[in-house]
């Protein structure tokens, strides 16, 4: 359902492209392709491969979405790291349960059978800096697929080509109209996604700016949560695509007129207030630091940076007290299995079994 007629209201050309993108994103690869077709259109389906040559809407341990929705796996990305993969919801109780118990004994570094708010947030920084170090891994190999040649740098044009191509265009003739400097007959959705890259590249190419991007500006490009700069300029997208009085700063009713399901199937009314209560809540005790009901630029980057301690710490808090049934604001064994599913995404069953024998 959208919000307010806010997609309407905003016509700038980020919301639209992060809204393409996401449409993009959230469906198969396939099926991701504008409806408009143009003659250059290719009929051999995009790999999985080609599209990850695209910035992701979603960055694993960051807060908010590019697109400005909140991330809804961040606290089990952070507890999980890149062990994100192995609670799928079908898998193995036992076997989830025993991961768990070794992560448990992980956390807790003095070996006190409990996990105390600074324990959860070294853990916090640790696993954030598993997921950073997965996006270098994940860099190297997109980046070679964006520099065949592999002489280490990439021009605007060559990426276009490349992404062209991952959007079912024929790589060829696009690569022959551009090098001709022909017009290019693409959809305006596809145009749209196109100059927000363009934009993105451009910021990301570090001074001395030299028009190409390197393996390091390619990963800013497609990461720009662990790079300053990139960092700001995500953070100013967001806040021209919620900002509807041009103040550059965010009111609460700003921040939840964001239209929640563009992709996703119609949501009923009542998913849709606890959709504007959650997003309320984060605004009102999280990102709004000083509390005196904006949010500004700065406090929007703080929010967004995966590296800040304090954030980490302030995770930690609330990850505890969520699961801290004795109320001693630490975590203990069997509160963690009990609340396996807030921590994990897969619930466990037979949590209180015999926790005692395990140690
Ligand atoms: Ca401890
Ligand atoms: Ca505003
Ligand atoms: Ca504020
Ligand atoms: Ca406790």
């Amino acid at each position: 359902m959208l919000r307010g007629g806010a997609l309407r209201r905003r016509s700038g050309r980020g919301f639209l492209a992060s809204l393409a993108l996401l449409a993009l994103l959230a469906v198969t690869p396939s099926r991701a392709r504008p409806a408009n077709v143009s003659s250059l259109k290719d009929k051999s389906p995009s790999s999985k491969e080609d599209n990850e040559i695209l910035p992701p809407d979603h960055l694993n341990g960051v807060k908010m979405e590019m697109d400005g929705h909140l991330n809804k796996d961040f606290h089990q990305e952070v507890f999980l790291g890149k062990e994100m993969e192995e609670f799928e919801e079908d898998s193995e109780p036992r076997r989830n349960r025993k991961k768990l118990i070794e992560i448990f004994s992980k956390v807790d570094i003095n070996k006190d059978r409990s996990i105390s708010a600074k324990e959860m947030q070294r853990w916090i920084m640790e696993k954030t800096e598993e997921h950073f170090q997965e996006a270098v891994r994940e860099n190297k190999l997109s980046f070679r697929a964006v520099d065949p040649d592999g002489d280490g740098h990439v021009t605007w044009d060559e990426y276009r080509v490349k992404f062209l191509a991952s959007k079912g265009f024929n790589e060829k003739e696009v690569a022959e109209k551009i090098k001709k400097n022909e017009e290019l007959k693409v959809d305006e959705e596809t145009q749209e996604v196109l100059e927000s890259l363009k934009d993105r590249w451009f910021q990301a190419d570090n001074p001395p700016a030299d028009q190409l991007l390197n393996e390091q500006e390619f990963l800013s490009f497609l990461h720009p949560e662990h790079s300053r700069g990139m960092l700001k300029y995500m953070v100013k997208e967001i806040v021209r695509d919620l900002d509807q009085d041009g103040d550059k700063k965010l009111t609460l009713s700003e921040f939840i007129s964001l239209p929640m399901g563009t992709v996703e199937n119609q949501h009923g009314q009542e998913i849709d207030d606890d959709w504007v209560k959650e997003r309320k809540k984060e605004f009102q005790e999280v990102i709004d630091a000083n509390k005196d009901g904006i949010v500004t630029m700065e406090e929007l980057e703080e929010y967004m940076d995966p590296m800040n301690e304090y954030n980490a710490l302030n995770e930690a808090k609330q990850m505890i007290a969520v699961a801290d049934e004795n109320q001693n604001h630490n975590l203990e064994l069997e509160e963690i299995l009990k609340y396996s599913e807030y921590f994990t995404g897969s619930k466990l069953m037979d949590y209180a079994r015999n926790v005692h024998e395990e140690f």
